[in-house]
This record gives structure tokens, sequence and C-alpha cells, in this order.
């Protein structure tokens, strides 16, 4: 028959494709009640339609409705909203309300409102689309019976769908999950405009810029109450905050996990040192640059510090520093005098604080932790436009739990307390280290990480080769250097590492600048001297954040005094790296879990 049986809705800013619509909608039988500038178009194109407050008798008050109600009226939405219950065709009934079977619309384009220069929040407010928003979510709410159109591309294969007959079930379906991405991205957007207008900074705090100066506008924020941190002084940048997110839940941990004042020192989003607070000799004062420092034996927190900016004092040249305790004092003096950006800790002192905030010109980035913040169990980022969620790594590392099954050797009852600690050590910081990752640790602290490189091998030999030259900054030469007077830290440092790495120059400008730096120039280290001296290195404990392909990880990691090695088995070559372990006398503990990080 003519006799048309079902309606549609339509109200469209976007009015593409809308004769095409209107057109395949009324060859169909389709009724259609339209909004106002969407029914004019339709009309000037020659079909029929009425005002959308024509849903029965509830039209004549609904049409006086103008501006910003034009289609919010419960005839309109009980018209949708019905289910084929009884119950609802009764009160239909009753109303004179009929079913509509069809939504169509599209939004307000608050969008590229507010991407304009200068948009007033009266103009942005303006174009906060609310009734069609409400007709979309109606309408895919009920997709059990309702289609929702949102998108003017998918007209045509509707209107095919129709020309055979009816929308089948898992096309509604399809066509509401749109319609509620759709919403859910416009409200996106209206809260992201209100946030920037509106949020207090304990929820927003605009970034300089992101991770290139070319990458603006950047912004740190929070869906929660607030951000866990606040800034006491300077403003974060991108990269700053990455550092200080990671390195924070590092030392919490280390400290949760061995009970002492932990501190780490990032570079690029993976640590350069990590350690917990235990006394410091002679020596490593010397070599970590804290020989001076009144009162450092006071502060386990200060001595962490040392011992994590020490460890590698050329990564960590312009950290971003984590404590795990309130800033003291003498902690504080020690971070004054180092090249740093920023530090986040759970609290300050106040003549800590006082210094620290003079650093840098005044710039020096100061961050508070909410030492009690637990973060979300779902992360989210977006790459290329691609969301990627997943659960938060939440593993616990704890040296009681996570090192107690030691593969090799077979009768070895348990390791004592200071592989437990130190593996404990490496193992955290690895869960904070851009992957492939592999961490030497000796006495409380990390000797040398490897980061971020493709191959586990080159992983293994780059945090071996930095353990090395760990190591040879604590040879007799290279504690007794005779530097200029007033050279500065960084070139002393700079220095020491040409030295310690064999790197020294013979001859050229490189040389000449290396020795410029020293009253009575040092001889570079012979093989032999070199050889001797690794030789004494022993007791290294080593983690590494994946299993060990191939056994040339074991003889490296060998080679750099490895004792205790912990990490996670399933490759092809587990027995085979087993039995190396074996024949070094090292022993292998398997540690269960993958520990990637990026
Ligand atoms: O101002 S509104 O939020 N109030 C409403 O009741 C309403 N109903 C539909 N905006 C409303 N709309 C929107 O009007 C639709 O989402 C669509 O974008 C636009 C279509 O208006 P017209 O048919 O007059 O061109």
């Amino acid at each position: 028959s003519n006799k048309p049986t079902k309606i549609a809705i339509i109200s469209v800013y976007d009015k593409t494709n809308l004769r095409h619509l209107a057109e395949g909608l009324v060859k169909n039988n389709v009724r259609l009640l339209a909004s106002g500038g969407t029914s004019r178009m339709i009309r000037e194109a020659g079909f029929p339609v009425e005002c959308v407050c024509n849903n029965e008798n509830a039209g004549d008050a609904l049409c006086c409705y103008t501006g910003r109600v034009k289609t919010l009226h419960p005839a309109v939405h009980a018209g949708i909203l019905a289910r084929n219950l009884e119950s609802d065709e009764k009160d239909l009934a009753e109303q004179h309300i009929a079913k509509v079977d069809y939504v169509v619309c599209n939004l307000y384009p608050f969008k590229q409102t507010v991407e304009k220069i200068d948009v007033t929040m009266e103009e942005a407010t303006e174009e906060i689309d609310i009734g069609g928003v409400t007709l979309l979510r109606s309408a895919a709410k009920n997709h059990g019976r309702c289609t929702v159109l949102s998108d003017p591309n998918d007209y045509h294969d509707f209107l095919q769908l129709l020309d055979r007959g009816s929308v089948p079930e898992q096309i509604r379906q399809a066509y509401a999950l749109k319609a509620f991405e759709h919403t859910a991205d416009y409200d996106a957007a209206v809260s992201d405009f209100f946030r920037k207008k509106y949020a207090t900074n304990t929820q927003h705090i605009p970034l300089r810029y992101g991770i290139n100066p070319h990458q603006s506008p950047a912004a740190a924020c929070t869906k929660e109450s607030r951000i866990p941190f606040k800034v006491l002084n300077g403003a974060p940048g991108y990269v700053n905050l990455l550092d200080a997110l990671n390195a924070w839940p590092l030392v919490k941990e280390l400290k949760d996990a061995l009970g002492l004042p932990s501190a780490a020192s990032f570079k690029h989003v993976s640590p350069t040192g990590a350690a917990i607070g235990i006394p410091l000799d002679a020596r490593e004062r010397k070599v970590y640059m804290c020989d001076d420092i009144d009162g450092l034996s006071s502060s386990a927190l200060a001595m962490a510090y040392c011992r994590a900016r020490g460890a590698d004092r050329m990564s960590s040249f312009g950290d971003v520093i984590a404590l795990s305790d309130n800033v003291d004092l003498v902690t504080a003096k020690i971070i004054s005098r180092e090249v740093s950006d920023g530090i986040i800790a759970p609290g300050y002192e106040a003549e800590a604080l006082e210094i620290l905030s003079k650093k840098k010109g005044g710039k020096y980035l100061v961050l508070e932790i909410d030492r009690s913040y637990t973060p979300p169990a779902m992360e989210t980022r977006t790459v290329y436009g691609v969301t990627l969620t997943q659960g938060r790594n939440d593993f616990v590392i704890h040296p009681k739990e996570t090192f107690t099954n030691i593969r090799t050797p077979k009768d070895s009852p348990s390791l004592p307390d200071s592989a437990l600690r130190d593996l404990t050590i490496a193992t955290i910081a690895l869960k904070y280290t851009q992957s492939n990752s592999v961490a030497y640790a000796a006495n409380g602290q990390i000797v040398g990480l490897g980061a971020g490189q493709q191959s586990r091998i080159h992983c293994t030999r780059l945090a071996g080769d930095k353990t090395d030259n760990w190591w040879m900054r604590f040879h007799e030469r290279a504690l007794n250097l005779k530097f200029k007077k007033g050279l500065k830290r960084p070139e002393k440092s700079n220095s020491i590492d040409l030295l310690c790495s064999g790197l020294v120059p013979k001859d050229g400008d490189e040389r000449d600048d290396f020795e410029r730096n020293f009253d009575e120039v040092p001889m570079p280290f012979s093989q032999e001297e070199r050889e001797a001296w690794l030789k004494e290195l022993n007791g290294i404990a080593v983690s590494s954040d994946a299993f060990f392909p191939f056994t040339d990880n074991i003889f490296r990691a060998d080679r750099s005094g490895a004792k205790f090695i912990a990490a996670p088995m399933g490759s092809n070559n587990d027995e085979a790296v087993l039995r190396t372990a074996e024949s070094l006398g090292i022993t292998f503990v398997e540690q269960s879990t993958r520990l990637f990080h990026h």
C-alpha cells in the first residue's frame, strides 16, 4: 500500500546527501519529520516533510519553541525510545504519539568553532548541541528497534538496505555504536574547551610545548579531581613529566621493597641511576664527587642521591631527580651544584625548597607528589591517532618473593641478602626503563644500565661497558687526578669518562682540550692496567627485562663481574644459557615476569 508505515526524524547541521536521503526515504513510504532548516531544504527539494513537532497532537505546543529548543520534547523522545512492549505501546496510544523508526542527525560544528582564534565563550557555547546529542543518544539506546544515522556517508548503504526491505540488527548495532562514539567525541571536545577555560590548575597544567618546541599546544591533565602533584617551582615540560612520572614510582617501589630512602636520576625516560641510601665509603664519595659534603652520612636520602647521580655522571647530566622522602637540606645542597632539570619528591623542608627554587635562575622544576596517590588500573595513550589501552604494570618486585626460583647452581639454597637487595634494585629500575633493558647493580645501586636497545646483547654490552667504566673510576689513578683549579664538575666528569673508557685521543684538538683540563696530564690506562683492574670487579647483580636469547649475554655479564643474574626464561636457548651460567659460577634466578616498558 502507499500508506506510510514508518517515521523518520531528520535534524542535520551538515546537509550533505540530504536530498538523496529524503528521496530514498519517501520512495520507501517513510514519513519525514524534520527540524527547521532541515525541513526547509527537503521541502525545497520537492519532498513531503512535516515539522518535527507534528508527532501527532503533541505538536502544537512544541511548534512554538525556537532557538535552543527544537527537538527537545517528550513526544519526540517518547516516539524514539518506546519499545515494542505492550505497556509502552499503550502509553503512546493514549498520548497519540507515533513510534519513530529512523533518526538522522549530525551536530553543530563545535570543534570547528573553537578552533577559531579568539573564539569567545558565548560563541562556543551557542555551538554546543543539546537536542541533536539527545536525538542520537535516544535512538542509539533504542537500537533494538531504531536505526540511527549520524554520518551522511552512511545514507547510501542505508537506503539500499531499505530498498531491500529492512535494516538488519547487526547494521543497527554498528550505527548505534557510531552514534555513541560521535557523541562521546563531541562531549570530549566540549570538556576539553571548558577545561582550558575553567579547570583549576589542579586538573590542567599547560606545558611549554610537547616533546619538541614546535609541538604545541601541550598540556597535562586528568579526568580525576586533581593531578597528583603540585608544581612548587618552575614550569614543567612534556619530557620532564615523562621522566618525573616514571622516576617517582621507581623510588616509591624501591623504598617499599627495601625500606630505605631511595633516589633515581632520569634522562629521556630511562634511569641513569637508582639507589638506596646506604653509607658510602671514602672512595665512593670521591668517585661520586660528594667527598666535600658536610653531614652526608646523616642523611640516607642524600646518600641515595649521591649513588644514583654518581653511577653514570655522563648520562645524569641535566637529569630529573626522584626522591622517595622529604627533601632535606643536605640533599638540596648536593643537587644545587649539579646540572639538573627538575625534581619530584613527596615533600621539601623549607630551607631545601628555598635552595632548589633558586637553581637555574629560579626556573628549576620542583614537583611535590602526593605520596598516597594510586594511579587507575587502566592506562591509555594514542599513537598516530590510534588509542591503545592496557592494564598498568602493577607487578610488585620484592627481595623475598621475586628471586626464589634459583635455577643454577642446582644445590644453591638461597641468595645472600646483598644479592637480593641488588637484584631488587636492578629489576625495579628495569620496570621503568625503555626496553630492551639490562641493569647491573652493586652496593645498593645501579652501576650500569643499558636502555632502549633493540638487541638484547647490545643492552648487555652497553650496561657492561658502563659498569666497566664505573669501576675504572675507582682505580687509584682515576681517584687522584690533578685537575686544573676551578675546572667545572661536568668537565671533570667528561675527562674522567674519556680516560676510563679508554678513548683519550693520542693527538689533535680533542687531545689538546683534554690536556688543558689538568695540571698533570694522566697517562691513558694500558691494556694490562685495565685488565688487571677489571679482574677485581666482582659480585655484580644483573637483571634483564626479558629472557636471554643467546649465551653471549652470560659471557658478557661475566666479564663485568656478574655473580647473580635474574631474568625471565622462555628462550629456545634456556638450557644453554643456564649451563653457561653454571660453568661460569654465576647464580641464575628465574624471574617470572617480563618487564618491557615503553
Ligand atoms: O539548540 S539545540 O541544542 N536544541 C535542539 O532542540 C535541537 N534539536 C536539533 N539544537 C538542536 N538540534 C540540532 O539542530 C541538530 O543536532 C542539527 O545539528 C541542527 C539542525 O537544525 P536545522 O534543521 O534547523 O538546520
